[in-house]
């Protein structure tokens, strides 16, 4: 199985394929937050193993991944899961036989502490606390926010100008209620958006089905959501107010029978606008079988001068071809990844924090827009070796200019960390960076921590 996805990962990137943007996990649900110069993509995570059928979710925990450019995206690993939550003991226990409920989160930033609004399905949405985006998030009411009651998923929060929290969420309604300052007690009752509801007989204009996105943009409110069903395209709503009413404005993305859902999360970052969902891409090129294992993509969003949005197709394989901005003489993170082939990222919780792993002979990672400026001399990386191999360092495609070879000697231990050094060729100005990893026999020849050049 590997194989097979390793092939068409090689076939992705020889055509600068950037979305979907995470290929080392499957991701989905994603939650964007623009904090100082950096966007912090929280997600829910669909496990590997998720057994085959739809809506057979294997879902435990919530990721996140950051960016300052918008196409190089790094693996902060796990940072809240169902054990988070004392009170999600039936998620926690198995769910027709498996653990599940992690669904998809929201994370918001007010007065510097940040707020995760979790859903475990079925029993409610909670909410974590936190001094830093990345955690440790903790639990403060040890109960839900908001019980099973409420068709309790996909929480999606706001605070307006004045200071006024709300939280929607909802699948099949759009419920929604103030918050107070605290951001974990509400202010006021819970509200059936009358706008969204669903009235036997009549029309529904919205398609609403669930993922609902709130924000303001401009002076104008809008909720995106996962709309029509099955499969999902994303539309929107506008009003003149948090509260509604809403009226409908169309498709952000039309349904496309490739993915029974999508899930939209949107942001202003660096000028340009951008909306996040999903698709199932890498599921489907190693099966024709239905697993929900889900992918997170990304597309530049355009508004129109009266604040509509314009209407854009289905995720492109292409993705975003913003330029990337890194820094070779920086310690830059192995998992700092514009596109990868065939490996995977761990934690190592003694130390080193998240790596690359499960790296085989052919596997590779690409990074994009390295900005040498004038040129370099010599490379180091900071590797643990199992079975040793080498890395070799090739310039703008995996057929470019190889830049350089560094070994890595075996056996040196699985988790004993060691940095090794190469000359250079010269290489400057902006580059895409090809790590390409060479070796025997085996699934897990070494483990890449972090890289820089000199
Ligand atoms: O990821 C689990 C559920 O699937 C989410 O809560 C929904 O929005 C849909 O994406």
């Amino acid at each position: 199985m590997k194989r097979l996805l390793i092939v068409f990962l090689l076939y992705a990137s020889a055509g600068w394929a950037q979305n979907p943007i995470i290929q080392t996990k499957y991701t989905a649900d994603p939650a964007p937050l623009v904090y100082r110069d950096t966007v912090f993509l929280y997600t829910s995570h669909d496990e590997d193993n998720s057994p085959p059928g739809q809506g057979r979710f294997l879902m435990r925990d919530w990721l996140c991944y950051t960016s300052t450019d918008m196409v190089n995206w790094t693996d902060r690993g796990t940072v809240a899961s169902l054990r988070n939550f004392k009170w999600a003991d039936k998620a926690l226990t198995g769910w027709g036989g498996f653990e599940n409920g992690a669904w998809a989160p929201q994370t918001i930033e007010r007065d510097g502490k940040f707020y995760m609004y979790c859903p475990v399905q079925g029993r409610g949405i909670g909410v974590l606390v936190a001094d830093n985006p990345l955690g440790p998030f903790i639990d403060p009411l040890g109960k839900p926010l908001i019980g099973d009651q409420y068709d309790s998923i996909d929480p999606s929060v706001f605070v307006d100008d004045d200071g006024q929290a709300y939280l929607y969420w909802g699948n099949p309604n759009l419920w929604y209620v103030k918050l107070n300052k605290d951001m974990i007690s509400l202010s006021g009752e819970i509200i059936k958006d009358a706008s969204f509801a669903k009235v036997k007989d009549q029309q529904d204009p919205f398609h609403y089905q669930e993922g609902p996105w709130a924000y303001k943009r401009n002076g104008k409110y809008y909720m995106a959501y996962a709309s029509t069903c099955c499969p999902e395209g994303i539309g929107y709503a506008m009003s003149d107010s948090p509260v509604g009413p809403w009226t409908y404005k169309g498709y952000i993305m039309r349904p496309n029978k490739k993915s029974t859902g999508n899930h939209p999360g949107i942001i202003d970052f660096k000028g340009k606008s951008y909306v996040f969902g999903f698709n199932f891409r890498l599921n489907f090129m190693i099966t024709d079988k239905h697993h929900e294992r889900r992918s997170v993509c990304v597309a530049e969003l355009h508004y129109n001068e009266d604040g509509t949005i314009q209407e854009l197709p289905w995720w492109t394989e292409e993705g975003l071809q913003e330029p990337g901005s890194i820094d070779p003489r920086a310690i830059n993170q192995a998992e700092t990844i514009a596109w990868a082939s065939g490996v995977k990222t761990l934690k190592d919780s003694l130390g080193a924090g998240m790596y690359v792993t499960r790296i085989s002979n052919g596997d590779y990672i690409k990074v994009k827009g390295v900005d040498f400026g004038e040129s370099i001399k010599s490379f180091q990386a900071n590797v643990a070796s199992a079975l040793g191999g080498s890395i070799e360092i090739r310039l703008d495609s995996l057929g470019g200019k190889v830049l350089g070879v560094c070994d890595i000697e075996s056996p040196g231990g699985s988790l004993k960390w060691k940095t090794v050094a190469t000359r250079t060729g010269k290489a400057a100005g902006r580059h895409d960076v090809f790590f390409v990893f060479k070796g025997g026999d085996g699934d897990d020849l070494f483990h890449f921590n972090w890289w820089r050049f000199n």
